[in-house]
């Protein structure tokens, strides 16, 4: 194991070289203690792509050690801004030059279709690396005058250190692209675990790296199962940092795994994991009687539909005014319709099936529990036979608060729609949630739209659109959807760790 193997795209049966094993010191190599295997599984076909070397909690260790050494040595403080930023724009480069081949990966491993993929995912993915490209030479401290003119001090932003990154499945290449690009440009060094279930992309990209002229150790792959070597990396001694982006639920695991190493490395006094969690969300999205109602329901469609639903900021309550109720539910189950679920490989798909068999089954049982509680389903609903974890938008009409449906994260295209009178209404059932990562108002009253989004509880708010980003505006939850900030200047912070130097040119100590 460990060998490249040839994967066919079945669009065009054309075939890819795809790496197998764990990409440690810039070589791809077995495990040192474990068979273990993961397989890649294509969501259109049910069918084994192919299988890759999963990592045991001790090639994590050899891992973050070459991520150590290279820190100490070849990157870290022995590395300037310039040189960081030529290797990150290289990088971006190669991924540009290869996006068709690994559009085609990820759509065969994830599902999502491959314009998508290349045009939306990776497109965002090359910014976002230029973007933080752009910052690795200009991250500086401060000098700042204290209370004696015999001395001075200042500050030093140093790479955090060994970062360990943990990513889902969603948005394999996109998700690698916003936790890799500001560790890189700040300086730190990376052992990065994809998602158990779309490892591909990840391994290809590791070639990239490699090819672009990063040292050894600088950032190297650990494809495994989450409570193996996400959990090793969760509690390791010698990681600084742990980035992770997927469900609440792992990730106050993470947090408990971190603060227990944390405690022990207090007493050792070493330096302390620090942690950013990117979880889940059940975002709200209000629909006010003057909004544009055509552009409204376009919105209200992609929020919910875009990425077949497995999207942290899904707008997945809609919340419609009562005088324009019926109106825009009929729009909005007319622009659901134009949904083409099908196999990513076919150019007239618009939105790919879920990522596992484990999600079809959530997704559908979500599904069940809401037609169990009362809600009606007015589009959707049903199974399809065949192969692939295919589902059509659903929509719930007739919801009540404390139905599953409404208060828990499906990651699917289930959306249930409410109704209110008033603007406070529509504000307080918006933040009845323990989740804050997004939300979205439509309107075309402009003191409305500033009193709403002020009011509303969410990392990110949308006005009069719905789920779009930028590379250069901070994105991350409140309450329960997060720690910390992702993208933008604001990212920088949670990759270094700021150094306060006192310099004494004069005063003499009694
Ligand atoms: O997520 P997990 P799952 C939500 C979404 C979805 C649900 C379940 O609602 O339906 O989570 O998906 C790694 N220590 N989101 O079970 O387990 C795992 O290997 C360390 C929202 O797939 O959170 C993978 O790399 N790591 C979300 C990553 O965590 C562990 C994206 C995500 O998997 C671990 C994905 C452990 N003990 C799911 N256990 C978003 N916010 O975008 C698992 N992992």
């Amino acid at each position: 194991m460990a060998q490249p193997v040839k994967i066919t795209i079945p669009s065009s049966g054309k075939e890819i070289s795809v790496p197998t094993g764990l990409f440690i010191n810039n070589e791809f190599v077995p495990s040192v203690d474990s068979q273990e295997t993961l397989d890649a599984i294509n969501p259109a076909t049910e069918e084994v792509i192919c299988r890759v070397v999963a990592a045991s909690a001790k090639d994590i260790d050899v891992a973050v050690a070459a991520a150590r050494k290279a820190l100490e040595t070849t990157w870290g403080k022995n590395v300037d801004g310039f040189e960081r930023s030529r290797l990150i724009n290289k990088l971006a480069d190669l991924i540009e030059r290869d996006q068709q081949e690994l559009a085609e990966i990820e759509t065969l491993n994830n599902g999502k279709p491959v314009k998508i993929a290349r045009d939306f995912d990776i497109g965002d993915s090359v910014q976002c690396l230029r973007y933080y490209a752009g910052w690795a030479d200009k991250i500086t401290g401060q000098s700042l005058e204290v209370d004696n003119k015999a001395k001075i001090a200042f500050t030093r932003h140093d790479p955090i250190g060994v970062c360990g990154q943990i990513i889902p499945w969603n948005y394999p290449i996109q998700m690698w692209a916003w936790k890799v690009a500001p560790a890189l440009a700040c300086g730190c060094t990376i052992v990065m675990k994809p998602s158990e279930l779309t490892p591909l992309t990840a391994l290809k990209l590791s070639e990239l790296v490699k090819e672009a002229g990063f040292p050894p150790g600088v950032l190297n792959t650990v494809p495994s199962l989450g409570p193996v070597g996400g959990a090793a990396l969760s509690e390791h001694q010698n990681v600084d940092k742990v980035a992770f982006t997927g469900s609440t639920i792992t990730g106050r695991k993470i947090m408990e795994a971190a603060s227990k190493s944390n405690l022990k490395k207090a007493c050792l006094h070493t330096i302390p994991v620090v942690i950013s969690l990117e979880l889940g969300g059940k975002s709200p999205h209000l629909i006010f009687e003057s909004a544009d109602l055509d552009q409204a329901a376009n919105w209200a469609a992609l929020g919910i539909l875009y990425n077949t639903g497995q999207d942290c900021t899904a707008g997945s309550r809609v919340y419609v005014q009562d005088t324009i109720y019926d109106k825009f539910v009929a729009l909005l189950v007319s622009k659901a319709k134009e949904l083409v679920v099908g196999d990513g490989f076919d150019p007239k798909t618009t939105a790919g099936p879920v990522v596992s068999k484990a999600q079809y089954d959530r997704v559908y049982g979500y599904i069940e529990s809401g037609k169990k509680e009362g809600a009606k389903v007015i589009l959707g609903g049903e199974k399809r036979s065949g192969k692939g974890f295919f589902i059509d938008p659903t929509i719930f009409t007739d919801i009540r608060p404390n139905m599953k449906i409404v208060k828990e994260e499906i990651f699917g295209p289930v959306l249930s729609v409410g109704k209110f009178k008033t603007e406070e209404e529509a504000i307080s059932l918006a933040n009845d949630t323990t989740y804050g990562l997004g939300a979205g108002l439509q309107s075309s009253d402009a003191n409305q739209c500033m009193r709403v989004s002020t009011a509303l509880e969410a990392g990110t708010v949308w006005v009069n659109q719905y789920n779009v980003l930028n590379n250069n505006v901070p994105f991350g939850g409140k309450h329960q959807s997060g720690i910390g900030r992702e993208l933008g200047s604001y990212a920088l912070e949670e990759y270094t760790s700021v150094k306060a130097v006192h310099w004494n040119f004069g005063e003499k100590a009694d």
